[in-house]
């Protein structure tokens, strides 16, 4: 990647607000060329609204789509003796355990050979493979400029945490399991080399499959249901998608497949991880009810909101807190670059600042902040925050 920055900014016409009350019943899932992918068109016609779209001829200047093809397959021998000894999860598609995949970490040489062999006498497939982290100076590809707003990511490489940027790598007839991302994030994913077929339903639809457990099936299969909503995608190779917030889906990949992606969270899907967390957090309570009278109660719940969520209360509080933060630090001087490409400009900055605004106004309203329920120094952090950027967006 070159040192160049690409100043990003938005001269949007909606108000944020517009759209969290989002519609689907009219839409069809469009393709267009990246070239012609402005910055704002996306962000209001498909971020805001929340509506999946395929992307076509994004990975041209990928380093990785240079080396790691050859003739049109995957280059065995370059993974071979680039990443050989790196070890990277692999799921056994045909292996179930409790609704999910087995998984186990494998040597990608060890992977790249079982991949070589003519006799592949398992489905495996080679998956979150965090691969950008562990070869932090080897740009081997480019996240796509309007995928750059990305608040998942920044803070996750502001922390050194845990990254949402992956790595697949699947044998033809290697398949996702039906499920939702994350966090309820966005996602985007990228076919280096490959073809995947997509199944997305909008969000409610998965009510309909759930069994009277509610528990979702581990693939949906169109035939078995009726009157059920759902796109069909083919995801040829250097095409991207981008998967909205809530959709459940799965994927298979109809021949050996290379993709990349991320999950991320920015301004127009905060509000959707905001609601996602409190029903998460709704249904946790439920759950332990009859435990609600003990001095545990919320921090059980906490904990348990941890693991099945993968983020609590305080952890979202803190995450507003760093994003808001860099923002007010950056609002008048024009800095704020993520991917070391993306130049954040102030209309942006402003954008991002008043819809977290919005959410610190539901935080204060829930019952944990109001019952002082937060560790000391959190609220007021939260409250200091407020005060800055209502100074700064007058
Ligand atoms: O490519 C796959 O197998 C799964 C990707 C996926 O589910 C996602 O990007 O959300």
């Amino acid at each position: 990647m070159s040192g160049e920055k690409r100043k990003i900014d938005i001269t949007l016409d909606v108000k944020y607000s517009d759209f969290t009350e989002h519609n689907y019943s009219n839409c069809e899932i469009q393709s267009f060329d990246n070239s012609d992918l402005k910055y704002d068109y996306f962000f209001k016609e498909y971020l805001l609204r929340n509506i999946p779209c395929i992307i076509k001829n994004i990975t041209k200047t990928w380093k990785c789509s240079q080396f790691w093809i050859k003739d049109d397959e995957i280059n065995y021998d370059y993974f071979i003796d680039h990443y050989g000894e790196l070890e990277a999860p692999v799921a056994d598609c045909d292996k179930i355990n409790y609704n999910t995949q087995c998984k186990c970490d494998m040597k990608v040489k060890d992977y790249m050979n079982y991949l070589k062999s003519k006799s592949r006498e398992k489905l495996l497939y080679l998956k979150d493979w965090h691969l950008r982290r562990l070869k932090l100076d080897d740009y081997f590809y480019e996240v796509p400029e309007i995928f750059a707003s990305d608040w998942l990511n920044e803070y996750a490489i502001d922390n050194h945490d845990d990254d949402f940027m992956f790595v697949y790598i699947g044998a033809g007839n290697t398949w996702t399991p039906f499920h939702a991302d994350v966090y309820t994030s966005y996602s985007w994913s990228v076919n280096v080399v490959g073809r995947k077929k997509w199944i997305l339903l909008p969000p409610g639809e998965e009510e309909k499959l759930k069994d009277p457990l509610g528990n979702l099936p581990l693939l949906f299969n169109p035939e078995q249901y009726e009157n059920i909503r759902y796109f069909e995608v083919i995801q040829e190779k250097d095409d991207g998608i981008f998967v909205p917030s809530g959709w459940h889906h799965q994927v298979s990949n109809e021949i050996d497949t290379i993709s990349i992606n991320h999950n991320f969270v920015n301004a127009s899907n905060i509000e959707i991880v905001w609601r996602s967390l409190q029903r998460n957090l709704n249904s946790v309570e439920h759950e332990i009810e009859e435990f609600r009278e003990t001095p545990e109660f919320t921090s059980q719940c906490q904990l348990i909101l941890n693991s099945v969520f993968g983020m609590d209360f305080e952890s979202f509080i803190k995450f507003i807190i760093h994003i808001a933060q860099k923002r007010l630090n950056h609002v008048n001087k024009d800095k704020l670059v993520l991917f070391n490409t993306y130049h954040f400009q102030k209309n942006h900055i402003i954008f991002d600042l008043k819809n977290i605004l919005k959410i610190i106004k539901l935080i204060k309203n829930h019952y944990l902040f109001l019952n002082n329920s937060l560790s000391p120094e959190l609220a007021p952090n939260l409250l200091k925050i407020e005060h800055y950027i209502n100074e700064s967006i007058e």
